[in-house]
Order: C-alpha cells, then structure tokens, then sequence
C-alpha cells in the first residue's frame, strides 16, 4: 500500500533504482537523485523527477530514502545539505556498522529531522517481492508514520528504538550467510578433488544436507536462550571428544585432497579449547560464549 507522499531516493545503484522503481510501480510520487545523473534516465522515463542537487532532492518532500555505498559516501552527501533536513524523515538503507546508525541517527535528528536505520534483506531482483524484508529501527513513532510507504519496498520489519538494531541485525544475517558461503566453496572443493561428479551433482545433496540441518537452529537457539545445553535434540548433543575427532577427521581429509583447512582448523581449536577448559559437551550455548570476546565461559 502506498499514500501520496512524495518520496526522495538519494543513490541510484542497483539497489537504490530497484527501490525506486519500486515505489514508482506502486504509484508513489518519487523523485530521485544521483552523483552520475544518468542511472535516473530510466526511472525519470518510468515517472520520476530528477533532482539535478541534492538539495533540489532532500527539498522534495518530507521522506528521504538514502542508499549509497557506504557511511563515507552517506555523510559526504548529507552534510552540505544539513540546514534543509529539519522537519522530514531520513531513512538510511546503506549497510553500515550499528556505530555508524547512531552517528548519523544522531547528526539527523541533531539538525532537525527524524531518523529511520534500516537493513536490505534483498538483493536488486527481489525488491517489491514477497523475498525481501526489511529491518528497521529507531522512533517507533517515525516507523509507523511511514509503515505504508516502507512496505512497498518489501516486508517492513521493526526491531526496536535501539538505533543500532537494524544494522546489528543486518550483519548478522551477512555473517551467517557469508559463512554458509565459505562452508560451500569448502565442500565443492574437497567434493571435485577427484575426477568424479560435478559440483552441481555434489550441490543437490549439500543443499538437501543444509536445509535438513537448518531445521534444527531454533531448537538451538531456545537452548542459547535458556543457557543450557540439555534437552529439546538429544541426538545432536555430541560429546567434545566426538565433536573434536569429526572435525579432525575433516582438517586431515581437506588437507588429503588439496583443500586449504586453515578455517576448520580454527574451530577445531576451538573445541579443544573448550576440552582444555574442562567442557565434556558443548552445545550452541557454549559455543555462542567461546564466541563472545569479553564474555564469561
Ligand atoms: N546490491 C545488493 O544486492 C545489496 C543488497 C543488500 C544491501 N546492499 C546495500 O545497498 C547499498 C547500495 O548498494 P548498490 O547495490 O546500489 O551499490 P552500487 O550499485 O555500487 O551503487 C553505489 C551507489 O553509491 C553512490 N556513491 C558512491 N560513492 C559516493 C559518494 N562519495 N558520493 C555520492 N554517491 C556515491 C554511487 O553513485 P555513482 O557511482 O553512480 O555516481 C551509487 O549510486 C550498499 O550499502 C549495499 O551494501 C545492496
């Protein structure tokens, strides 16, 4: 659902010009700007305006969208127009650090305006479509007061009024997502070591693998909630000792078939560790501590 405000997007990238088409598709009135004016060609074709300044953008209307590479280029953007910003909304979709929402949460609101941190959990082609959310946090009042206009971009999720949410979460999400990543390029290449199979054939079965295990991460995460290690999957609460020889068993079989295990031996160190430290089983709350830098074991 849109309404009739009129709405700047600041940076149109892939991503900034996927989400300003989509709230042209939706019908919201959209003008947008970017330093290389001509990556807004196809949107002004489509019903935008082109802001020529980013003055002439951020004056627009009372919502600014900012998506640009990164904090640096937020703050180079924003700065000279910090006297126009009292009185309208900026949300930031740029991935950046939950340091650098509140530090610009708070020159936003510091001239006038109120802020809005939010992470893009969708890559250019899934904008507008049931795939993507959206995290946000900040004022739950400046949530709700734009909801409508924020959900046409995908599902608006909102965190909290801890600033920092949004972009905690965001990365979060990457590093999961980045270490699924790496555990993927692992596997396919220990799995073509040999000259049999494909990765695609190998991949039918990584992924059958993966998203059968990925069903038991709430089960996990009850248990990091409740700190304790017993109960909810019996099965997969493995001693140390046989947790230690897997992983082994894995380090010296990558190292076999001229596969570089530097990461694996990390966690391998890890578990040993936790042996070291007296643990006979660790489960995901122990983990999840030996993780947390200043935390207690
Ligand atoms: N693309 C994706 O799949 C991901 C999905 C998850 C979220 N990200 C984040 O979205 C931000 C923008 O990403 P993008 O894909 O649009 O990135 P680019 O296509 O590289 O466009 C970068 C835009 O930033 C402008 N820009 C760069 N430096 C400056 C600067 N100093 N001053 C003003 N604008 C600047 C650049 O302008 P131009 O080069 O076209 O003139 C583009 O508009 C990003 O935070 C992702 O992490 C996307």
């Amino acid at each position: 659902m849109s309404n009739n405000t009129q709405v700047s997007v600041l940076g149109l990238g892939e991503m900034g010009r996927a989400l300003a088409a989509a709230l042209l598709a939706a019908g919201q009135p959209t003008t947008v700007w970017n330093r290389t004016a001509a990556k807004g060609d196809e949107l002004v074709a489509r019903g935008a305006s082109r802001a020529d300044s980013v003055e002439a953008a951020v004056t627009a209307g009372p919502v600014v969208i900012v998506c640009l590479l990164d904090h640096g280029s937020v703050l180079e953007t924003l700065e000279p127009v910090a006297g126009q910003l009292a009185g309208r909304t900026v949300v930031n979709l740029t991935t950046g650090t939950p340091a650098q929402a509140e530090e610009l949460s708070a020159w936003v609101t510091g001239h006038g305006a109120d802020f809005l941190a939010g992470g893009i959990m969708a890559i250019p082609t899934t904008v507008a479509t049931p795939d993507a959310f959206f995290l946000y946090s900040g004022q739950q009042r400046v949530f709700d007061a734009h909801r409508d206009v924020l959900e046409v971009l995908g599902e608006a999720r909102y965190l909290g009024a801890d600033t920092g949410l949004a972009s905690l979460y965001d990365l979060a999400l990457l590093s999961g997502m980045n270490l699924m990543f790496e555990g993927f390029h692992h596997a396919v290449a220990m799995a073509t070591s040999r000259t049999e199979g494909t990765a695609a054939d190998f991949t039918g079965l990584l992924v059958r693998w993966l998203v059968n295990m990925a069903r038991v991460l709430p089960a996990f995460a009850a248990e990091v909630d409740a700190e304790r290690e017993s109960g909810a999957e019996p099965r997969l609460v493995q001693t140390l000792d046989l947790q230690i020889a897997a992983m082994a068993n894995i380090v010296d079989a990558s190292r076999a078939a001229g596969v570089d295990p530097a990461h694996l031996e990390l966690s391998l160190a890890g578990l040993r560790d936790l042996l070291g430290q007296g643990h006979v089983v660790a489960g995901a709350p122990t983990a999840v501590r030996r993780l947390r830098l200043a935390g207690p074991m």
